[in-house]
């Protein structure tokens, strides 16, 4: 019953999509092409790395990248509040800091190996990566601000601008007072040691360890506390986990468990298959969760599957690395990886669908060719 009435209101609902039809099983369109050639993945090579190098970390901007001018910039902190504030750049680089590794990933990674296929930014498995944000601890500006006592969330709202679902918006997503005044959570003006890049949020984005990358804000212009749960589009629409257009789902929140592997040996250059000699080669890869530790993480080589080496991660929201020796005998091999939480959650061998194709983390499995 009650089932039926959120249907039929989400029926005039504005579609996630600009797209008429339901998710494709046709071949990739030029829409996704077009979004694909504007936000990239993380090469998995990369995953050797415990900090993602400039430039390798994931992208994904909604709309179009703003440009602003950080002299004449301001972070307006106002709603429930005892004291509104206005803090320019340079204001907030004299506030304590903290530096914090974070492994962020999209909520929509994995999207494009669904059948069908979500039509969207059109993910495969790599849009993830981890940084060292260091900026000024977001519960320490509430507490200058003084969050009022019937706040039950804060908004945080972007300075791009643009359309989804037929909606005219800013990018805007509000987190529980209760997670934004984590201590890890942070208003981040350096990325790995450097100046923040323009297209991760310059001068000033949130970051919040755990939670998919939507939440993580960028080019912040204003953090407003409510005392009603925000109902803006990324918020009530989008970052769903859903049946079809007319479910309500549930929101999209924290990280689910995940491992991924360095392709070994060398790819094909078209098909990215693998050709690899025969012999010992040591397998490593990454895995992280934002609903608890990482705790183990199998190597499945050809189905059959053994524990890899865990080592500590650089931080509580940061992957670790997990390595595993093979020997590479000649022939057509299947490696794939699967990771388990302290929360018990474990990788699925194969994905149970959703209509934004939210929070994919099937096992990845490589074809490998041992010559
Ligand atoms: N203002 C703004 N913030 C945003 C977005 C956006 O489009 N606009 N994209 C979000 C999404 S969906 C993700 S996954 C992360 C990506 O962060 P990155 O590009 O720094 O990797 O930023 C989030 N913050
Ligand atoms: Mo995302």
């Amino acid at each position: 019953m009650s089932k039926h009435t959120s249907g039929s209101q989400r029926r005039q609902a504005p579609r996630l999509t600009p797209h008429p039809g339901e998710p494709s099983h046709g071949p990739l369109t030029g829409e996704e092409l077009q979004l694909a050639v504007r936000n990239h993945s993380m090469p998995l090579e990369a995953l050797r790395n415990d900090i993602t190098p400039p430039g390798l970390h994931y992208l994904l901007d909604h709309f179009d990248i703003p440009f602003i001018d950080a002299e004449h910039w301001h972070l307006r902190i106002g709603g429930a509040v005892q004291r509104s504030l206005e803090l320019s750049l340079r204001a907030l680089r004299k506030a304590p800091s903290i530096s914090v590794p974070v492994t962020l990933e999209c909520a929509g990674n994995g999207r494009s190996l669904l059948r069908p296929r979500p039509l969207s930014q059109p993910w495969m498995l790599e849009a993830v990566g981890t940084a060292t944000w260091t900026g000024v601890p977001l519960a320490y500006l509430l507490s200058q601000a003084g969050v009022e006592d019937d706040a039950v969330e804060v908004v945080f709202t972007g300075a791009d601008t643009g359309i989804q679902g037929g909606v005219r918006q800013q990018y805007a997503r509000s987190l529980p007072v209760s997670e934004a005044l984590r201590p890890d959570v942070v208003l981040a003006y350096r990325m790995n040691g450097a100046e923040l890049p323009t297209q991760h949020g310059y001068p000033l984005r949130l970051v919040v360890p755990g939670w998919y990358g939507m939440a993580s804000v960028k080019w912040l212009s204003s953090i407003k506390v409510v005392t009603k749960p925000f109902d803006g589009f990324q918020q009530q629409i989008a970052y769903r986990y859903q049946q079809d257009a007319e479910d309500a789902g549930t929101p999209v929140t924290w990280i689910k468990v995940r491992s991924l592997m360095v392709p070994p040996g060398i790819p094909d250059f078209f098909t990215r298959r693998r050709i690899l000699p025969a012999g010992p080669v040591m397998l490593m890869g990454r895995a992280w969760s934002g609903e608890g530790a990482v705790q183990r993480v199998d190597v499945g080589i050809d189905g059959k599957w053994a524990p890899a080496h865990l080592e500590h991660p650089a931080a509580p929201f940061a992957w670790c690395a997990w390595t595993m020796p093979w020997v590479a005998d000649p022939g057509e091999h299947e490696l794939s990886c699967r990771a388990t939480d302290a929360s018990g959650a474990v990788q699925p061998l194969e994905q149970v669908w959703n209509y934004q194709g939210m929070g994919n983390n099937v096992v990845q499995r490589i074809k490998v060719t041992v010559e």
